[in-house]
C-alpha cells in the first residue's frame, strides 16, 4: 500500500553556525555562535518519536562523512591547511535539511508507474554543493526496489535544490497529482537557488504529464524577505495548499492554472494583512509539516517559534477553530535547526511508496530511535564555538561520531574513504 513517508535528516555531529547562507537571514544572524549539535540531534529525533506517535511512517537519512576530504582534495588542499571559510564549507552539517536532498515524483504521476528521485545539486552554496554525491549513494541504497527510479544532479550552472521547491498536490496520496515546481528569477538582494530549467528538466525525467505539471515563480518579495526557498512560504498536502499570500509572483494566474488541473483543491490563504512576509519568515509558520493523520484531518507539525508569534499564533487559533481541512497544531522544538533557518518541513524528505520496497535500515520505529540517541548521547559534541573548528581533537570526535552511527544502523559501506 502507497503511505507518505518523511525522510528526516538526522543532525550530524558537526552542526554549526558560519553564517554560510546568504539569504537566509536565520543563518546569518545566529553566524559565529556557539552550536549545540548533541541537543539538535536530540531535538530532530524527538520530532520523529512525535510523528510516530501520531501514526505516521517514519524514515532516516544520515549525515554525511564530515569534514569532507574527497571535496577538499578535489581543491588542492587539505583540512588542516585549508583556509577557514573552506574548513567551515567542508564540515557543514547542512544535509541535515533532507527536504533538499531530492525531488520526489510518486508513482501514480509519473509515465512508467515508478517513484523517481533525482538528487539535488544544490551548485548555489558552496557548503551544500558537495552533497549530492553522498545523498545519492543513500538513495540508491534506500531506493533499490525496481519500484524507484534514482536519478543524478542536474548540471550545473541550474541551480536545484529539491523538494523544498516542490509540492504535489492530489486527491489522496496514492491517487494521480499535480506537481508544482517553484523555480526563482529575482530575490532582491538575495541569490535565486531554484532554476527553472532544472524544474523542467527534472520533470523531463520524471515523466510527468505536461497537462499535471505546473512551473511557478517564486515571488522576487518572498526571496527578498528571506524566504530562501519556497517551503519558507508554502506548503501542500493532499488537495490542500497551505501559502502566504506574497508566496508566487504571479498569484492569480498561477491559483487559476491550479484549479483547472485539480478542482478539487483548496487553497488556504495566509493574507499579508494578517501575518507579515517578515512574521511568516521569522516564526516559519509554513515551514510546518502538513499531515494527513490516520484517523482522518490534517494536523500541521509547527517550530515552537510560530507558537511565540503573536500574529501567527492567532491566526492558527482561528484556522483551527473554523471548519477548513487543518484541524490540528503539534509543537515541535527544533530550535538548533531553526537557528540555520531550517524548520520541521526542512529536515524531512517525502517519498509516497509502499514501505516495503524500502531498505529497512532507513526506517524507524521507536526502539532504533532509542539506539541511535544513545549513539548520539554518547559521541555528538555537546557544543561547538566557532574558532574550534580548526581543532583536530574536535573534528577525530565527529568522525568517531559518524562511524559509530553508520555501525549501529549496519551502514557503515556508505563510509567511502
Ligand atoms: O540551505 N542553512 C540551510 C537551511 C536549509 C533549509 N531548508 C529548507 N528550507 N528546505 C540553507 O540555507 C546554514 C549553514 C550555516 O550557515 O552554517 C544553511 O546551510
Amino acid at each position: 500500500m502507497l503511505r507518505e513517508i518523511n525522510f528526516d535528516g538526522i543532525i550530524g555531529p558537526s552542526h554549526n553556525y558560519a553564517g554560510l547562507s546568504h539569504g537566509n537571514l536565520a543563518a546569518t544572524r545566529n553566524a559565529g555562535g556557539t552550536s549545540a549539535p548533541r541537543a539538535a540531534a536530540l531535538q530532530g529525533l524527538a520530532k520523529m518519536r512525535a510523528n510516530l506517535a501520531l501514526g505516521l511512517v517514519q524514515g532516516i537519512l544520515l549525515p554525511h562523512r564530515r569534514p569532507d576530504h574527497g571535496w577538499l582534495a578535489t581543491l588542492a588542499t587539505d583540512y588542516a591547511s585549508a583556509p577557514a571559510h573552506l574548513q567551515a564549507q567542508a564540515l557543514s552539517a547542512s544535509a541535515m535539511w533532507a527536504a533538499n536532498a531530492a525531488t520526489v515524483s510518486p508513482a501514480p504521476d509519473t509515465a512508467d508507474g515508478r517513484c523517481h528521485l533525482t538528487v539535488a545539486n544544490l551548485v548555489t552554496m558552496p557548503h551544500r554543493s558537495h552533497e549530492w554525491p553522498q545523498t545519492l549513494a543513500q538513495l540508491r541504497l534506500a531506493f533499490a526496489d525496481p519500484a524507484f527510479m534514482v536519478h543524478g544532479p542536474i548540471p550545473a550552472p541550474f541551480g536545484d535544490e529539491g523538494a523544498a521547491n516542490h509540492m504535489r498536490l492530489a486527491p489522496a496520496h496514492d491517487a494521480p497529482g499535480v506537481e508544482v515546481f517553484v523555480y526563482g528569477e529575482r530575490g532582491g538582494p538575495f541569490p535565486a537557488r531554484q532554476h527553472r530549467q532544472a524544474s523542467t528538466s527534472i520533470a523531463g525525467h520524471h515523466r510527468l504529464s505536461p497537462g499535471a505539471t505546473i512551473f511557478a515563480q517564486q515571488s522576487e518579495a518572498a526571496i527578498a524577505a528571506g524566504a530562501f526557498h519556497n517551503d519558507v512560504v508554502a506548503v501542500a498536502n493532499e488537495a490542500v495548499l497551505f501559502a502566504h499570500e506574497q508566496a508566487f509572483e504571479h498569484r492569480d494566474p498561477f491559483h487559476a492554472e491550479l484549479r483547472a488541473a485539480l478542482p478539487a483543491v483548496e487553497i488556504v490563504e495566509v493574507p499579508a494583512a494578517r501575518v507579515s512576509l517578515a512574521d511568516a519568515i521569522a516564526s516559519y509558520l509554513f515551514n510546518a509539516q502538513l499531515v494527513t493523520l490516520p484517523g482522518g484531518g490534517m494536523a500541521l507539525i509547527l517550530p515552537t517559534e510560530a507558537r511565540d508569534t503573536p500574529a501567527v499564533w492567532g491566526w492558527l487559533q482561528e484556522l483551527v477553530a473554523g471548519n477548513g481541512p487543518i484541524r490540528r497544531l503539534e509543537v515541535v522544538d527544533v530550535r538548533e535547526s531553526m537557528a540555520n533557518g531550517g524548520g520541521p518541513a526542512c529536515l524531512r524528505l517525502r517519498v509516497v511508496a509502499d514501505p516495503a520496497t524500502i531498505d529497512p535500515r532507513f526506517l524507524v520505529d521507536e526502539a532504533k530511535l532509542a539506539a541511535i540517541e544513545a549513539v548520539v548521547g554518547e559521541h555528538w559534541p555537546e557544543h561547538i564555538a566557532p574558532d574550534a573548528i580548526g581543532d583536530p581533537a574536535l573534528i577525530a570526535t565527529i568522525e568517531r561520531g559518524h562511524r559509530a552511527l553508520l555501525e549501529a544502523l549496519d551502514l557503515v559501506g556508505l563510509i567511502d574513504n
